[in-house]
């Protein structure tokens, strides 16, 4: 078995995005080009000369044949032991588990998230760095500068090995491990949650619970989690079985791409439902009559943290992304912790995390997760709620939110997105928006004062670290704001994202629509983007 080098030549636009790269399955089936990039991350990070690689996906199609090569290459640059989940499998949460409790040197994770699969679907990668999370920019940035003067990849044929067998092979220098790919994760939040109150919950016939695996890769996760440890009946989590694409749908979990799951809870035939996304990082939470605002979701899960057992002893700090709510912020003031302000990107959690600063971290894209990883982590949600659920004993989602923002204020979300805009246009309207900037502070928007309107910037806390660009902020003090950002995941066009906030302390007008409630927010961004005039469109094709 030898080393081969092929002769490459660079492939453009390989630069890792809000979470990895991710492209058209076609791109990535281009001859060389998921090559150039894997050889980029070996050329770039040494440490994976002679150390232990993770490797996994969602399960979408082409994991199987991207991770037969990927074992190729790993053998022809030097690494000494790969993990690979069996069948291709691990979600992004278990990665980050398994890069953790092995002490491996970084992961490769498969998969483009939320996005569609299939052969005309989306493809991703996302290199881990030894944490368990996600690469942050210094080291994306360097992986992006080597595929653009990359010249060549090294690969070993005849690394073939059985991905649906668990067990360890020998190629030389090379040990590769199928290994299961639920039982570390699993393992890890049996230590977080009361998994016997959780228990006495799930096998009480009058709790209607249903968890959507969406035909994606937590289907064996809530499986072996939901069922067979914590005895939901099996009929509880459906679309168990992980599709190549996914069962045609938008492995999204959202009002939108979890429809059916969505109107059950909202009719009120369900007093818990929850849902994961393609690799199983995202969550989405519904009560009875209710759906909990992921930033919201955050807030009442830092509220509540000492009801479960890993985090008896109280949260070190919180964080969340600049376009979240503020909700998570009201928490932290009164807990009297600390809280942060991050772009967008789970990765700029990371060094938070790693310092013992913060405890819980979340997004408004349906991700939650806390220091147990480091990677937003869905079913780690649904476990939380379910803890909390079961601790307040004969509280309905409903009520638990209702007196959380009786307590801390209620902050109106809603975010907005135009997918697939000509981005040009796109980036038009977000010039609008920026030329407004400096001329905002002082005028109002329904009667709230801008108090400021800037690009935000970021300096990480921990490493100095700068990152500047990370979205158009209107900010009314505490009352209110209006975000403009450009999706940094999506591989069509441009997807503009408008996120709208407003705080409202009064217990008695906490229970309006919420679009309504936005609605002059709504016509402010209108106002200053032009956006609809630009693109020609009625409104928004997402609406969370
Ligand atoms: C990724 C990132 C998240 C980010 C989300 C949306 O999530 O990990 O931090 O909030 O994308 O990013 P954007 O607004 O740039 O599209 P995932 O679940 O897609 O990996």
């Amino acid at each position: 078995m030898t080393v081969r080098t092929v002769a490459i030549r660079p492939f453009e636009g390989q630069k890792p995005g809000t979470s990895g790269l991710r492209k058209k399955v076609a791109v990535f089936r281009q001859p060389g080009y998921l090559e150039a990039f894997v050889q980029a991350v070996f050329d770039t990070q040494e440490a994976l000369r002679g150390g232990t690689l993770v490797l996994g996906g969602d399960g979408r199609f082409f994991n199987r044949d991207a991770i037969r090569t990927i074992l190729g290459m790993a053998a022809a640059n030097g690494v000494a032991r790969v993990l690979v989940g069996q069948g291709g499998i691990l979600s992004t949460p278990a990665a980050s588990a398994v890069i953790r409790r092995h002490g491996a040197q970084g992961g490769l994770v498969l998969s483009a998230s939320h996005n569609p699969g299939g052969p005309d679907g989306d493809f991703g990668i996302k290199f881990n760095i030894a944490n368990g999370g996600p690469a942050p920019e210094s080291v994306t940035e360097a992986i992006y500068a080597r595929t653009q003067v990359i010249d060549r990849y090294l690969i070993r044929d005849g690394i073939e090995i059985d991905l649906d067998r668990i067990g360890e092979t020998a190629f030389g220098t090379l040990q590769v491990a199928v290994i299961d790919p639920v039982a570390d994760y699993a393992d890890l939040l049996e230590c977080l949650f009361d998994f016997d109150a959780i228990s006495t919950l799930l096998r009480r016939t009058d709790f209607r619970f249903r968890f959507d695996a969406m035909h994606a890769v937590t289907g064996p996760y809530a499986c072996r989690l939901l069922v067979d440890r914590l005895g939901a009946p099996a009929a509880a989590v459906i679309n168990a079985v992980p599709l190549e694409d996914f069962g045609g749908g938008h492995p999204d979990p959202n009002p939108v791409y979890a429809k059916e799951l969505y109107d059950a809870a909202m009719a009120g035939r369900l007093d818990f439902a929850a849902a994961s996304d393609g690799d199983g990082d995202r969550n989405m939470i519904l009560g009875a009559g209710i759906a909990v605002g992921p930033s919201d979701s955050l807030a009442v899960l830092a509220a509540n943290a000492t009801l479960a057992p890993g985090y008896a002893r109280g949260i070190a700090g919180v964080a969340r992304s600049m376009p979240t709510s503020r909700a998570a912020d009201a928490v932290a003031v009164q807990l009297g912790v600390e809280f942060f302000e991050t772009p967008t990107g789970w990765k700029f959690f990371g060094n938070l995390l790693d310092a013992g600063r913060i405890t819980l971290c979340g997004e408004e894209s349906y991700g939650t997760s806390s220091d147990h990883v480091r990677e937003k982590d869905g079913l780690w949600a649904v476990l939380f709620w379910l803890n909390v659920l079961a601790r307040r004993q004969g509280e309905t989602v409903h009520g638990i939110l209702q007196q959380h923002w009786q307590r801390f204020g209620r902050h109106y979300y809603s975010r907005h997105d135009y997918e697939a805009v000509d981005a040009a246009q796109a980036q038009a309207a977000m010039a609008g928006l920026r030329s407004a900037l400096p001329d905002l502070a002082g005028s109002a928007i329904a009667g709230m004062t801008i108090t400021q309107a800037d690009d935000f910037a970021y300096r990480d806390p921990i490493d100095g670290s700068e990152s500047r660009g990370q979205g158009l902020r209107v900010i009314c003090g505490e009352q209110a704001r209006v975000i403009a950002r450009l999706s940094g995941t999506g591989t069509e066009g441009a997807t503009v994202r408008l996120y709208f906030e407003l705080f409202e302390a009064d217990p008695a007008r906490q229970d309006d629509d919420v679009q309504t409630r936005l609605q002059p927010l709504f016509d402010f961004a209108e106002s200053v983007t032009g956006l609809r005039k630009i693109t020609g469109r009625a409104g928004p094709d997402v609406i969370t």
